[in-house]
């Protein structure tokens, strides 16, 4: 198989929290390796083109708004198969659902707000991961 990249974001809630270290813990024990990792403030034209896919949907405002609400990490990781595999480091998209063991599941909360609060982006296949890098990382 194939070495492979994807594009992990730590979200305001998890830098906000103190878990962006705990999280690239994760990353790094499961065995891929780290290939850039930046912390910013993303603005809402970025976070609008990297949430494209769910333009027009109720959440789709909030969700802008709330990752713009403070420093994300942003972070390429590289090993096989690790598409597949950080999202199921992440586990399931709503926290409450999400396995004990995942990063959602441990320690997502998502309660009090109109968007899920659940840590953590990842790319969902290799054409969003290549797309999703160019768009964070354009140097890359
Ligand atoms: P994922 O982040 O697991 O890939 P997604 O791509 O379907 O999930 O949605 C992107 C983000 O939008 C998700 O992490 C949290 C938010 N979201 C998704 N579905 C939602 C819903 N029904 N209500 C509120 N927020 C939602
Ligand atoms: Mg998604």
């Amino acid at each position: 198989v194939a070495t492979e990249r994807t594009l992990i974001l730590v979200k305001p809630d998890g830098v906000r929290r103190g878990l962006a270290g705990e999280i690239l813990r994760r990353v790094e024990a499961k065995g891929y390796r780290l290939v850039a990792v930046d912390l910013r403030t993303a603005g809402s034209d970025l976070l609008q083109e990297h949430y494209a896919e769910h333009a027009g949907k109720g959440f789709f405002a909030p969700l802008v708004d709330f990752m713009a609400s403070g420093p994300v990490l942003a972070v390429v990781a590289e090993g096989e198969r690790v598409i597949e595999g950080f999202r199921a480091l992440a586990g399931t998209t709503d926290p409450t659902g999400a396995a004990p063991g995942t990063i959602r599941g441990d320690l997502g909360r998502d309660w009090g707000s109109a968007v899920q609060q659940n840590l953590v982006h990842g790319s969902d296949s290799p054409e969003s991961a290549a797309r999703e890098i160019a768009l964070w990382f354009p140097t890359l």
